[in-house]
């Protein structure tokens, strides 16, 4: 990184670099220089990602249409171009690499501090989905194909359980039981999707509220960030990431399974402040929120447990059974998404209720 940021057009000279042990894909660090300035430095991961080009293209497309239509007044982070004049630096075998000044004042959170922040950070998705609802998402390259594609997902896992790269198949039995007890369910929105009943958006796809910059002193979004997956897809997916992630009582990793549940006072203020900014969600869109948090959950489970099968190839682990850890949190809250079924379906009557919609 000491390499990196030298091909960036900061101001100073790069002082201190600390991580931000986050994401669970890219590795980021703050950078501060000797003349007080501070910068997001971004080591980009390319076995995820194989075609950076595309993230960034995706991004230019975006911001580009954001900007030509202010009265949108939805923000997006610009990134440096490099010294070279790329607008990221090619490392080569090491990686890539891009940068952009931080944001004054922002801070991000890694769990809902209290219903009102996710009801915000939930504007800030809707705000962004809505903003884009007008743009053509066909022009958005898929940066990582099939991504929120079930279907694709479930045949990932068997392609998994096939190969057994790391031995670890025998040990999970159970949690695959579960995950195929659920396929059919799992797959509902996809096959939703290929019927065209629901409308293909250009949407975020990591909706979790760590990904939303929040002004530190007025609690206000400011914008969402980590742009990498936007491509088309569909509202349920935004909404519903965002309910497994920022809805859970406990951490992703979380071990004590008995910590983990769905608080339905968060999901109903996420709902809330969805649906409130998002006009465009038509009839059908907003019949299946419930079920996009859902699937997201599952078929989140799903890729954990086939990294675990494939050996942590895909997420960034911290000890061997990080992945089946995260599995487990996420077949936890599908239980729990179970047996709040026809709460979750009321609260959203409630909040279009009340919304007038
Ligand atoms: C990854 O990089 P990060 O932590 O924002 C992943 C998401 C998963 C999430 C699970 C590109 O997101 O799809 O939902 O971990 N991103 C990619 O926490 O695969
Ligand atoms: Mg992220």
């Amino acid at each position: 990184m000491q390499n990196a940021i030298t091909h960036f057009p900061i101001k100073g000279k790069a002082l201190d670099f600390k991580q931000i042990k986050a994401g669970h894909i890219h590795k980021t660090y703050l950078v501060s220089t000797d003349e007080n300035e501070v910068y997001v430095l971004q080591w980009l991961n390319r076995y995820v990602f194989p075609n950076i080009d595309a993230i960034m293209n995706n991004m230019a497309a975006i911001s580009s249409y954001l900007r030509s239509r202010p009265e949108l007044t939805v923000p997006m982070i610009s990134y440096l171009d490099t010294v070279e004049g790329a607008h990221y630096y090619d490392e080569g075998e090491k990686g890539c690499w891009r940068c952009y000044r931080f944001v004054d004042d922002s801070v991000c959170y890694q769990q809902a501090v209290s219903a009102e922040y996710f009801c915000e950070s939930a504007r800030a998705f809707g705000r962004f989905q809505n903003a884009l609802s007008g743009f053509d998402a066909s022009r958005l390259e898929e940066t990582i194909a099939n991504f929120h594609n079930t279907v694709d997902r479930y045949r990932q896992l068997r392609e998994a359980m096939e190969n057994d790269a790391a031995g670890r198949l025998a040990s999970v039995k159970e949690e695959i039981a579960f995950a195929l007890e659920r396929e059919e369910k799992a797959c509902a929105l996809r096959h939703m999707q290929e019927e065209g009943l629901l409308p293909v958006r250009a949407t975020h796809n990591d909706t979790k509220i760590n990904n939303v910059l929040f002004n530190k002193y007025t609690n206000k979004s400011i914008c969402v960030i980590d742009l990498d997956t936007v491509m088309p897809g569909l509202s349920a997916y935004d909404f519903g990431d965002a309910i497994r992630f920022g809805a859970s009582t406990a951490v992703e990793d979380e071990k004590d399974l008995s910590r983990v549940k769905l608080d339905m006072e968060l999901f109903r203020a996420f709902s809330h402040g969805f649906i409130e900014v998002c006009p465009s969600l038509t009839e059908k869109e907003l019949e299946v929120l419930p079920l996009g948090a859902y699937v997201m959950t599952i078929e989140c489970g799903v890729r954990f447990l086939a990294d675990y099968l494939n050996g942590d190839k895909y997420f960034s682990t911290d000890y061997p059974a990080h992945n089946l850890d995260r599995c487990h949190t996420q077949f936890k809250l599908i239980r729990e998404m179970e047996e709040h079924w026809d709460e979750m379906h009321g609260a959203i009557a409630a909040v279009r209720a009340e919304l007038g919609r």
